[in-house]
């Protein structure tokens, strides 16, 4: 077998020692810039760019950082579990697109001596030469690579060639769930190492939450000086400790101290945060407290640039998540940009830090030959680990470290956890795949269900967490309020990271965002690249706003003495607290630090009231402005006066066309055809839903298939005309013998109309059904719709938290939840009624005996369902409403267990009514 470098086991070679990253007053140059760029789909070509007088003139031109094929040069591929080549490890394909990539440098004066050029972050491995001398190679794309430049710079121009393969030995060790993209896809840094020069420091900043002190000790690779002038530390020096009072560092409060640790001929500056991680009686603390991980996986992406994440998206990134109530990140699957753990430590966030190793794919060779387990890959594992740890272990935000993303087991694996607990005894160890917990600290567990869930955390006797749970892909994650409530109750289990973050939609010029498949790739996993809580531009999605409400650090409870308020994480100073009763009345509260109960004023209504709380910043903070709500709650002050008893106020007429009650008039077989002179069809019984990716991927689906549930058919057997109308239909699809028997009985009031709707099952129905419910077609131009009930979002019997019961008003277009792949959306529930109507202010108003699910969309279910992409969906020529009394709960079978008992749907006998009138608004 070829041992070419890029076929390999070994990590690279030529390479320092990893260290910190660190911010140094040492010169640097920036080489990201305008490179110049070759493809070749051959990784053996021979090198002859790297020699300083090639003329590359005729190349190409790239940014970097960037991954050439999101350039036009070649395509992004997406896998999830299986690798894009055949296994034969350490080999790559031969089919092996490899960027050569150039540029030159001006060096200033003053630069002799020891120089360093680093990369931060390319796929996947790198040859490099400097003014043609070659310096060596590396793999590990999501991990710093550096390397001695000094004895070969010179003065003036220099040219350095970097030669980048896409496939190499290390593809093996990174097959986690995201697009493959090749390139420089992080910085390139010439450094200048100064005698004297700090090349790593390790700083370890301890807090005794008994005693409030801070113990301080600096460890560096050159004797220095540790200066922490708010601490009047001043002149310590490296290798000894200083005890002091301090604030301590958490999520919810981050406090930092300016540092410096300095030696003749180079200053590093940084931010200090103290604080202590351990495990007391199975519990994971931070500073003595139990550490609450309410958090979210987090891959590196970007619609248009893939991994190359510019700052202010990372920055954006932090803020949307504290903005949303997440307080922790697991940096899924390997090491983020270093800049975004600096955001972390700022803004609060707890970071569990990732290896970035997944071998995922040998699941379909039986784990034959994993990496894992093969001492041949041993040097690799730790070479991985060493450069996560060091680069990354002066972040107070990070308080875990993971070995990788489902790589199985092995003793590589175990050689880097004892590895880890040696080189940083002050953080946990944790890996998913370790379930005999030999090797890790904390026992994790991806996608348990609530049962499991729970179970794990009465039975566990170490920290439990989950990394990975409520997979966000589509519509969801259903099922997270009982998630969190489980993570809330159990004092073992540390809480758990929704699958996640961001959809890695790619910016397509026709199908707006791109997915599996759609670059031709010829094995690919389609949508399941589109799971995460932003949709690919960022916009959050309902998913992150039902998170935003399981993640609320504060919680109220109405009852009998008044509302009672309790800090769930940290405490309620800096927030102050409002009521609003709709309409027009509002007022602050007090409520101590600690927490308490509060008397509520006594508020006279009429009809259905609600009192909304709500719980917002005081000032201004580093991630939001004041009056950002982080917490609210409703209470009902009123109930809803009982719709009154239909009266029939006007007789049936029959009609040459049929039948008139009021203002609706039907045709012979009893079918609406206008709704006071304006086209209205209907009523149609409706059993299905566009198949969420849930309930496709978890084949609930396939079962609503069997059934026929899409195509139902209604049959008008008989109208019976008297004081009302009568009209019985039997519904059921075609090939079976179950069906739906279904009376329809109009009832005529003032100026509206009453429909009570019976159904009678006829067959068994033991499987679940989509939904129950019954639609109506009007004319396109009611797409102005305002209801009462829940929202301003969408809502499922699971979903939805963030929906707060008021008046709403949206376009029709506003109602649709842009999911990039499309399928069932847009409901809103708990409607007590709703008005659709044109731009004039004229339409039809639905009201429901009881609250409703409302859903309003310009085309039909069967459209949305055959759309794989947004553009697909083309207004109709009608605007089709429907009216549930149920929906199947959502869940999250996509990657995880499916609804939980009680939301699910079944059809049995039962009955409900709805009043349609025509309105005028004002
Ligand atoms: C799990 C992976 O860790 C994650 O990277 C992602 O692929 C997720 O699934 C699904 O979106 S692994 C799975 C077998 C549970």
């Amino acid at each position: 077998m070829s041992a070419t470098y890029y076929a390999d086991f070994a990590p690279g070679s030529g390479r320092r020692a990893p260290r910190a990253a660190l911010h140094s007053d040492a010169p640097c140059i920036d080489l990201s810039g305008t490179w110049r760029f070759h493809l070749s789909g051959s990784a053996d070509a021979p090198a002859d760019f790297a020699a300083p007088g090639f003329d590359d003139s005729g190349w190409l031109v790239l940014p970097v950082p960037s991954h050439w094929p999101l350039y036009g040069h070649g395509s992004p591929w997406y896998t999830n579990v299986a690798y894009p080549f055949p296994l034969d490890p350490p080999r790559p394909p031969e089919d092996n697109p490899t960027g050569d990539h150039r540029r030159t440098f001006d060096l200033p004066p003053g630069w002799s001596g020891d120089v360093v050029l680093r990369f931060d972050g390319v796929e996947s491995c790198a040859k490099v030469w400097l003014n043609g001398t070659e310096l060596g190679h590396f793999t590990g794309s999501r991990l710093p690579t550096e390397f001695e430049v000094g004895h070969v710079l010179r003065p003036g121009r220099n040219v350095l060639a970097v030669r980048v393969h896409q496939w190499s030995g290390g593809s093996y060790l990174e097959d986690q769930d995201q697009w493959w993209l090749p390139g420089i896809f992080r910085g390139v840094t010439l450094l200048r190492r100064p005698p004297g020069a700090l090349d790593d420091v390790f700083v370890r900043a301890d807090y005794d939450h008994a005693t409030g002190a801070g113990t301080l000790r600096v460890d560096a690779s050159t004797p220095a000086v540790v200066s922490v002038p708010e601490l009047g530390i001043a002149g310590l020096a490296t290798g000894s400790a200083v005890t002091v009072p301090v604030e301590p560092w958490s999520a919810e409060s981050p406090r930092l101290y300016a540092a410096t640790v300095a030696t003749d001929g180079e200053t590093v500056s940084l931010r200090v945060g103290f604080r202590t991680v351990s495990i007391v009686d199975g519990v994971l603390l931070v500073n003595g407290e139990p550490l609450a991980l309410r958090g979210v996986n987090r891959h590196e992406f970007h619609p248009d640039f893939g991994r190359a994440v510019p700052y202010e998206t990372m920055r954006a990134d932090v803020l949307l998540m504290k903005q949303h109530n997440v307080n922790a990140v697991r940096t899924s699957h390997y090491p983020p940009h270093p800049a975004f753990l600096d955001l972390c430590d700022e803004a609060g966030l707890w970071v569990v830090g990732e290896c970035d190793l997944e071998t995922h794919g040998f699941l379909f060779a039986g784990w034959r030959d994993n990496p894992s387990d093969d001492p041949r890959w041993r040097e690799a594992y730790l070479d991985r680990m060493r450069r996560t740890v060091e680069r990354d272990k002066n972040h107070p935000s990070v308080v875990l470290w993971s070995l990788g993303n489902e790589s199985h087991t092995g003793a590589n694996l175990a050689a880097t956890a004892a590895w880890t607990r040696e080189r940083d005894p002050s953080r946990p160890v944790h890996y998913e795949g370790d379930h005999d917990c030999e090797y890790v600290d904390v026992r994790s567990e991806m996608y348990a269900s609530h049962k499991e869930t729970a179970a794990i955390s009465e039975q566990t006797t170490i920290p439990f967490v989950q990394c990975e749970y409520a997979h966000a892909m589509g519509n969801g994650p259903g099922g997270l309020a009982e998630y969190v409530a489980l993570f809330d109750r159990h004092p073992r289990c540390a809480g758990g990271f929704v699958w996640e973050w961001i959809d890695h939609g790619l910016r397509h010029p026709e199908l707006e965002f791109a997915y599996g498949g759609d670059f031709d790739e010829p094995l690919h996993d389609g949508n399941f690249v589109i799971d995460g809580l932003l949709f690919p531009d960022r916009t959050p999605s309902p998913g992150l706003l039902d998170v935003k409400k399981a993640y609320e650090p504060v919680r109220f409870t109405f009852g009998p003495d008044g509302l009672t308020v309790t800090a769930v994480r940290g405490d309620l100073s800096g927030l102050r607290f409002e009521w609003t009763v709709e309409p027009g009345e509002a007022g602050v509260f007090e409520v101590p630090a600690t927490g308490g109960t509060v008397p509520l004023p006594a508020f006279r209504a009429d009809g259905e009231v609600w009192l909304t709380v709500r719980a917002v910043l005081a000032a201004d903070t580093a991630w939001a402005h004041a009056g950002h709500e982080v917490a609210w709650a409703q209470h009902r002050l009123n109930a809803p006066a009982p719709m009154p008893a239909p009266v029939p106020s006007s007789r049936l007429l029959r009609t040459d066309g049929g039948y008139a009650l009021g203002p609706a008039a039907f045709d012979r077989t009893g079918r609406l055809t206008t709704l006071s002179g304006r086209p209205v069809a209907g009523p149609r019984l409706q059993l299905w839903r566009p198949p969420t990716d849930n309930d496709r991927i978890g084949r609930l689906h396939e079962t609503w298939l069997a059934m026929g549930l899409h195509r139902l058919t209604e049959r008008f057997d008989d109208v019976e005309a008297g004081e009302e109308l009568v009209v019985r239909t039997r519904a059921a699809a075609a090939a079976t013998d179950r069906a739906v028997r279904v009376a329809y009985r109009w009832v005529p009031l003032e100026r509206a109309v009453a429909l009570h709707v019976d159904l009678d099952p006829e067959g068994a129905w033991p499987e679940p059904i989509a939904k129950l419910a019954i639609a109506f077609t009007l004319p396109r131009t009611l797409d102005h719709v305002r209801w009462f009930g829940l929202g301003p979002g969408e809502s499922y019997p699971d979903t939805g938290l963030a929906a707060r019961a008021g008046r709403f008003h949206a376009t029709v277009d506003e109602l649709q939840t842009p999911y990039i792949r499309p399928q069932e959306n847009g409901r809103r529930a708990g409607v007590r009624w709703a008005t659709l109507t044109d731009a004039a202010g004229d339409g039809v108003k639905i009201t429901g005996a009881e609250p409703f699910g409302l859903t309003v969309r310009r085309w039909s279910d069967a459209a949305l369902a055959a759309a794989t992409h947004r553009n697909q969906l083309v207004a109709g020529e009608h605007i089709e409403l429907s009216v549930d009394v149920g929906h199947h709960g959502i869940g999250t079978a996509s990657c995880g267990p499916g609804t939980l008992p009680n939301y699910e749907l079944f059809l049995n006998k039962t009955a409900f009514t709805f009043v349609l009138e025509p309105v005028k608004l004002g």
